[in-house]
């Protein structure tokens, strides 16, 4: 007799068949819980499942299964009962939510090598698609040996390099003393433009002791104007105003001797085509060396794509990522970062100027991706 044991595993299917192996055939579940959430590699996070057995031999405790009916009490209430129940029914339901979604794992991987199903469940929890999941692992299975595959760090260090593969990367911005760059930022609503045209400025300035001067072109709010005249003002930098694309030329010399012009442009919801022609507009009459569409790291694959697609109006020709720090998994990035056929030039993972900004690098970002790396 064994009295009442733990098992802990990945799935509800691998824990009964460790309860199975040890306690054979006769084994009472007494219970069934999720204990904790851990990482894998870093990559999302995953549920443990911790069942508890007897060996059937002594009861310890009441166990899982249907009581009798002469043995239900009567709840004190019906709320009482209502509760019960939906515990009940909750629990069920991520027992056969398990259950499925292992099934379904090995039915579709069957040309993978089963060492490596974790590492595939893993990257669909970090919200990776399943196709990208599946040629991420699959690249990691053509590299390594069997016995290779068992080893996690030669999976991660695998699979950071097939990450690494999808991620493009663009230099700093190409400001040099003594000749005039133009960069604009272009961009759904509210990803951080503004802020991102702060920080450069201000870190161009500072740091690599340029004379940048800002543009913006957001004039249908008059807070918007404001939020960049206060940065203007607080980083002692020259600002203009453009109220129509005929404007662009004369706001551009009016900033007088700069290296550096960032032009800081209204949200544009990505629906909105007509707005981002004008966009596009205003763009054509600044004649940018530069365009960097920003996105934010928050926002789903769906919505990344399609401001990548709609935005290619405007020539956005490099991707800056911000809200690292609030992004929960970066899957959806990768995806979009795989098809976007872009590079990324800078990371923000803060809201502080001029602070927190990056620029881009291929290494960081895929381990910020696997949960290697945290946002500092
Ligand atoms: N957590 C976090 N917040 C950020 C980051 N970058 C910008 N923000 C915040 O996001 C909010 C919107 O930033 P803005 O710079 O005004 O965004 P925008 O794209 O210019 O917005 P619109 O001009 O309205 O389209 C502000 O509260 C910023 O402080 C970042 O990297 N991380
Ligand atoms: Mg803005």
């Amino acid at each position: 007799m064994v009295g009442a044991k733990t098992y802990r595993a990945g799935s509800l299917k691998e824990a009964l068949a460790q309860v199975r192996r040890d306690l054979g055939g006769a084994a009472v579940i007494l219970g069934t819980r999720e204990v904790r959430r851990r990482r894998m590699f870093g990559l999302g996070s995953r549920e443990l499942v911790e069942v508890t057995a007897s060996d059937g031999s002594k009861p310890v405790g009441p166990p899982v299964s249907m009581p009798e009916p002469s043995s239900v009490a009567i709840p004190a209430s019906s709320e009482v009962l209502h509760s019960q129940f939906g515990e009940q029914l909750s629990r069920l339901h991520a027992m056969v939510e398990d259950l499925s979604r292992h099934g379904r794992l090995d039915h579709l991987l069957p040309d993978l090598p089963g060492e490596l199903v974790p590492t595939y469940a893993s990257l669909l929890e970090a919200e990776v698609p399943e196709s990208l999941a599946r040629r991420l692992v699959r690249y990691v299975a053509e590299r390594l040996e069997p016995d290779e595959a068992r080893n996690p760090e030669a999976v991660r260090d695998s699979l950071r390099e097939a990450v690494e593969s999808c991620v493009q990367i663009a230099p700093p911005i190409a400001a040099v003393a003594g000749t005039r760059r133009v960069v604009a930022l272009v961009g759904p609503t509210g990803v951080g433009k503004t802020t991102t045209v702060a920080k450069l400025a201000a870190n161009f300035k500072l740091a690599h002791g340029l004379r940048p001067g800002l543009v913006t072109v957001d004039t249908y709010r008059i807070a918007a104007v404001e939020q960049l005249r206060t940065y203007a003002e607080i980083i002692d930098l020259p600002l203009a105003v453009a109220n129509a694309p005929g404007e662009m030329r004369r706001a551009i010399d009016e900033l007088g001797d700069v290296d550096l012009v960032l032009i800081d442009t209204a949200g544009r919801s990505p629906r909105d085509e007509v707005k981002i022609r004008e966009l596009a507009d205003f763009l054509a009459a600044a004649q940018p060396d530069e365009v960097h569409l920003v996105l934010s790291a928050v926002a789903g694959e769906r919505s990344l794509r399609a401001a990548v697609e709609r935005f290619s109006v405007a020539h956005a020709d490099r991707l800056i990522l911000t809200k690292l720090d609030e992004a929960d998994g970066l899957g959806g990035v990768l995806a979009v970062l795989g098809h976007a056929d872009r590079p990324v030039s800078y990371l923000t993972t803060g809201q502080a100027v001029p602070d927190d900004i990056e620029p881009a690098d291929r290494a960081r970002i895929a381990r910020l991706i696997l949960g290697l790396d945290v946002v500092s």
